[in-house]
């Protein structure tokens, strides 16, 4: 470590050689601040007012000189003390640098580790032959229209023609909301039990010709097995105009079937019962895993049924206010579910509500 020596004597080349020497430990000792205790350290050996180098630098050699050679002493000193200064300052911006360079250093992120990957969604499946079965009745001319979930029974029943009590009624069991005691029939609230009720709303605020579909979430007490849930979704539709017949009902719905499971699909329409149609049909499809031969998702018929659809009754009609001696219309309902369990060959409706991604992920 460097000591300040006293002068032996104060010749130039004394002074010179002690100068050398100094400036050597001097520049040494400044390489050596690499951060902020190393510079201090540095600083105050050789600044501290008390027993710096410096200091000591005056004392041994200012002081010590004899008369004649002070002045060239003098300012040897004065120079020694400005180089001093000039390295300290080096020195401070030297270690403040490297000291955040080791600051980064150690708090580098290893951006090569791979990522965590999130998985990508898809659409569920039976969002997707609802897009699909959309899009087929748009192509043809129809807007969409929705209506509430929680209904009330005026629009879910009454005005599609199920008279207060009529059994038909039994056939849609569901949830009623609590305590609407007080309230008349007509306006206590349920959860629908089928899409029909947009029909009314719809005819209830356009005039004709009116082409609408309206898909939504319905609910019935149902017991879950693999065709039935509590839980589903719906495609109703409806056209009126003046002079629509039982021909333009079966030309829709037979093009709308094969646009879904292809051209080679036969419709077959079936009377049935619906108190706001008349005619009523239940409509299946040819089974398309078999041709119609017969095999176990068409229960060796040939067939599945899948909608049930009719003539717009007249008595909706007067709920409404649309004169059905000018007026007629079709309308049909169907299980958005039972069309996907067809569509993908799904033979259980309930795996659809599962969230099972094993069962999702064929759909990705
Ligand atoms: C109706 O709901 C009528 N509103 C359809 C309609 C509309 C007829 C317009 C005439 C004119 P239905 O109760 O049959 O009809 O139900 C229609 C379709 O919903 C059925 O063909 C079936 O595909 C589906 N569906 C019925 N109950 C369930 C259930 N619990 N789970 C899954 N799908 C069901």
């Amino acid at each position: 470590m460097y000591t300040v020596p006293k002068l032996e004597d104060f010749s130039p080349a004394s002074l010179e050689a002690a100068t050398a020497e100094l400036h050597g430990a001097l520049e040494a000792e400044a390489l050596a601040a690499v951060d902020t205790k190393t510079f201090e350290d540095f600083r105050n050996r050789w600044m501290s007012r008390k027993n710096g180098l410096l200091t000591q630098v005056n004392d041994l050699w200012l002081k010590a000189a004899p008369g004649p050679a002070k002045r060239d002493v003098g300012r040897i000193v004065n120079a020694i003390r400005q180089f001093v200064e000039v390295l300290v300052s080096n020195a401070e911006q030297q270690a403040s640098r490297l000291a955040l360079g080791a600051k980064l250093r150690s708090e580098t992120i290893d951006i090569s580790l791979p990522g965590i990957e999130r998985p990508l969604g898809v659409r569920h499946p039976v969002l997707r032959t609802l897009d699909e079965l959309v899009s087929v009745f748009v192509k043809m001319g129809y807007s969409i229209a929705e209506g509430p979930e929680v209904e009330s029974d005026y629009y879910n029943f009454e005005a599609l023609n199920f008279p207060p009590n009529h059994p038909a009624r039994d056939t849609q069991d569901t949830l009623f909301i609590a305590n609407q005691e007080q309230r008349a029939q007509r306006d206590r609230l349920l959860l629908r039990t089928h899409t029909s009720p947009v029909q009314i709303r719809t005819m209830e605020k356009l005039a004709p010709p009116v082409r609408v579909i309206c898909p939504g979430k319905v609910h019935r007490n149902d017991a879950p097995d693999a065709t039935h849930s509590p839980v589903f979704h719906q495609l109703e539709g409806l056209c009126v105009d003046t002079n629509i017949t039982f021909g333009d009902l079966k030309g829709t719905l037979d093009h709308a079937m094969k646009s879904l499971f292809g051209s080679e699909v036969k419709t077959s329409f079936r009377p049935s019962f619906f108190p706001f149609t008349e005619p009523s049909v239940e409509v299946s499809i040819s089974c398309p895993f078999c041709g119609g031969k017969g095999c176990r998702p068409c229960k060796q018929s040939g067939w599945i049924e899948l909608l049930g659809a009719g003539m717009v009754d007249p008595n909706v009609f007067g709920f409404v206010d649309y004169d059905p001696k000018k007026l007629s219309g079709f309308a049909f309902g169907m299980g958005v579910e039972r069309l996907t369990m067809m569509n993908y060959n799904v033979d259980d409706i309930q795996q659809f509500f599962y969230g099972d991604m094993r069962f999702l992920e064929q759909f990705a």
